[in-house]
């Protein structure tokens, strides 16, 4: 009954489908089968097959950066752009990301050490990172979260001086720019997620960008088994290789992923607007002046001004199928093994443990209309002008 609460107020759940975060953008069907039946006359699916080829060159051109490798996935692409910097001992890292972070760290048996996040920005806080840096750290991994390049330039400026590897996550940020420069160009490498929920998909995938030669040909060896050619093998490697139907995806998609971006702008338009008045509700923003790909709808509920808890407007939202989601809720030192392995280290994390208690992603994409938008913002309005009989429902 509780999870039906917010019918007091509407009746019926204010959606008849539900509404996902996450949802995939797609690109024209007709051109990804056409992609699909070449790969079957060619009988050539995987392996340096020609679509994946192709992506490469044309997200290095898009990218404006030396080298793009294609991966299977985003967290298989930072498994070896670690292996390939020869990450080891210790490697700063925030807390506040998607577990598949640290655990890409972990997976190689560097420890990530936990550091904590700008409230305003949720990326890493550069000013707390130096007295991090231990005689086994190696490097810093920055995440680029909701698109929103991290501090760039202070941690390049830290690496540098400490003779540190700078890797970033760039999982969020396919599409967006820092100070005029396409993402993919920053550190000693970065290293995107085309996963279905991403702005730019293609199925599963990944690509590692950077502009270092040496970086870029061990990155290929690791990707593929450490094979340098036939019967060759020239280091440890694993299987990373993206194959062609997932390139097809890609091609097809890249043809479209403008739109996609003025579709999630438009959206994020409609949601700042329909947000700006509700008290306690903070939209991220997204930064106008730079290339943004507004992926990420996230707001933070700030329940000392609206009366409602994160929980409750979850709850609310659910109700009325919006399934928002409580990314990156409860950060990743309170997941599982680093809860056990660092039973302390929230004490180091209070901004961590702030933003993760008030966050919610809401949906977008291609998938989710202007109107939806509208009512996705009325419902919000709502729960927070009944925040005192919903929150006294669900107690
Ligand atoms: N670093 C960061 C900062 C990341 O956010 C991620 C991935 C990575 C690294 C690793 O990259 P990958 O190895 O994944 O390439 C999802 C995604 O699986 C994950 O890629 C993503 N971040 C993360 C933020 O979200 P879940 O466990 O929340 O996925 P799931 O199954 O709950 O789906 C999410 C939403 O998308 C749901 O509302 C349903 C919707 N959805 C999903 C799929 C797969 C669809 O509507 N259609 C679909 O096909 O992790």
């Amino acid at each position: 009954m509780a999870d039906r609460v917010l019918a007091v107020f509407s009746g019926e759940p204010r959606f008849a489908t539900p509404l996902h975060v996450g949802r995939p953008n797609i690109g024209d069907r007709g051109a990804f089968l056409s992609r699909i039946g070449g790969i079957l006359d060619r009988h050539w699916l995987t392996n340096e097959g020609e679509l994946v080829l192709e992506l490469e060159r044309r997200l290095a051109e898009r990218l404006c950066v030396r080298h793009c490798i294609a991966v299977c996935n985003g967290t298989a692409g930072l498994e070896i752009a670690i292996r390939a910097l020869g990450l080891q001992g210790e490697v700063l890292v925030p807390s506040f990301t998607f577990v598949a972070t640290a655990h890409a760290l972990q997976w190689q048996g560097v420890t990530p050490v936990f550091c904590d996040i700008r409230p305003d920005t949720h990326t890493l806080d550069p000013r707390g990172l130096e007295k991090m840096i231990t005689p086994r750290t190696t490097g810093i991994i920055g995440v680029h979260l909701w698109g929103q390049p991290c501090e760039i330039d202070a941690l390049t400026a830290l690496a540098r001086s400490r003779n540190l590897r700078l890797l970033f996550d760039a999982a969020h940020a396919f599409g967006c720019s820092h100070q005029g420069r396409m993402i993919g160009n920053f550190g000693d490498a970065e290293v995107f997620s085309f996963h279905a929920t991403k702005v730019f998909n293609t199925l599963e995938g990944g690509a590692i960008a950077t502009n270092d030669d040496d970086v870029a040909r061990r990155c290929r060896l690791m990707r593929n088994f450490g094979f340098a050619g036939c019967d060759q093998v020239d280091s440890v490697g694993t299987n990373g290789k993206m194959n062609e139907a997932s390139a097809a995806m890609g091609l097809t998609n890249l043809e479209s992923v403008d739109s996609f971006i003025a579709a999630n702008r438009s959206n994020y338009q409609q949601y700042r607007a329909g947000l700006a008045t509700i008290p306690g509700i903070r939209l991220m923003p997204h930064n106008d002046g730079e290339r943004r790909n507004y992926n990420n709808i996230v707001i933070e509920v700030d329940q000392s001004e609206c009366g409602l808890s994160r929980e409750t407007l979850h709850r609310a939202l659910h109700a009325e199928h919006v399934l928002a989601r409580r990314y990156f809720w409860p950060g990743c030192h309170r997941m599982e093994p680093y809860r056990t392995l660092f039973p302390s280290v929230h004490l180091l994390l209070p901004e961590t443990d702030r933003v993760a208690s008030r966050v919610l992603s809401l949906p977008t994409g291609t998938a989710v209309s202007e109107t939806e938008v509208h009512a996705v913002c009325a419902i919000i309005r709502q729960a927070v002008e009944h925040a005192d009989e919903l929150s006294a429902a669900l107690a």
